[in-house]
């Protein structure tokens, strides 16, 4: 199978853990990215079976209710059943690196409320260390340079990610050769910072279940 074709097939693998696990008329909570793209695509058949659905992103946000399907305010929500996202790398701990689509933030805020975070990837995230994929970590504008000098001290170099502003108005540094051991004492000390509004590594709160594409078939994973 292409990457796109395990993509899908991880998608389509989502949209029955939700069938079987997400009680009628819960809410869902959903992630940013192409895998998540197909996942919504794949998701529209049952949207009537949803209480509603939590986005992650503004992007997300608009497929979903292209889609027709209920887009609820977070603040309005008290529980959300399961959430379903990618991520950019993860590890056999369950903890990952995400943020290479720009809505960390959001996706952290969302993982925090779920009951159970899905993770959805293709064989290529899967990794050994998480580090060989740049760390994305959002700040304020006026602490750009200091945040950058910060995580220089602790051993990565920092890029800014020209030309891109998230969803909350804020800059990314994607921190480069990080090999992260470590990754929930590193995620605290990077939140440690004055300046950083979250960064990439989900660590403290990892995925519950993975769902990975391979070549042959797709795996659960918890
Ligand atoms: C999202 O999934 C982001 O955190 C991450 O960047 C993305 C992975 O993108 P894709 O599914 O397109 O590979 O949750």
């Amino acid at each position: 199978m292409t990457q796109d074709e395990m993509k899908q097939a991880v998608a389509h693998a989502a949209r029955d853990y939700v069938a079987a696990h997400l009680p009628v008329g819960a809410i869902l909570g959903v992630g940013t990215g192409s895998t998540a793209n197909y996942f919504i695509d794949a998701l529209t058949p049952m949207k009537d079976r949803l209480g509603g659905v939590i986005a992650s992103s503004e992007a997300t946000h608009q497929r979903l209710a292209g889609h027709g399907m209920l887009v609820l305010d977070l603040n309005d929500v008290e529980h959300i059943g399961i959430y379903v996202d990618g991520a950019d790398e993860i590890d056999e701990s369950l903890a990952m690196i995400k943020g290479g689509g720009g809505a960390l933030t959001r996706e952290k805020i969302v993982a925090a409320v779920a009951d159970t975070f899905v993770c959805i990837c293709d064989a290529s995230k899967h990794v050994a260390t998480l580090g060989r994929f740049p760390l994305p970590v959002e700040v304020i504008p006026m602490a750009r340079a200091h945040v950058a000098r910060q995580l220089s001290q602790l051993g990565g170099t920092p890029k800014l990610r020209e030309g891109f502003i998230t969803d909350n108005g804020n800059l990314i540094l994607d921190v480069h050769g990080l090999r992260i051991n470590q990754p929930t004492t590193l995620e605290s000390q990077i939140d440690g910072i004055a300046g950083v509004v979250s960064n990439g590594l989900f660590a403290r709160r990892g995925a519950d279940v993975l769902l990975l594409a391979t070549s042959s078939a797709v795996k659960v994973v918890k």
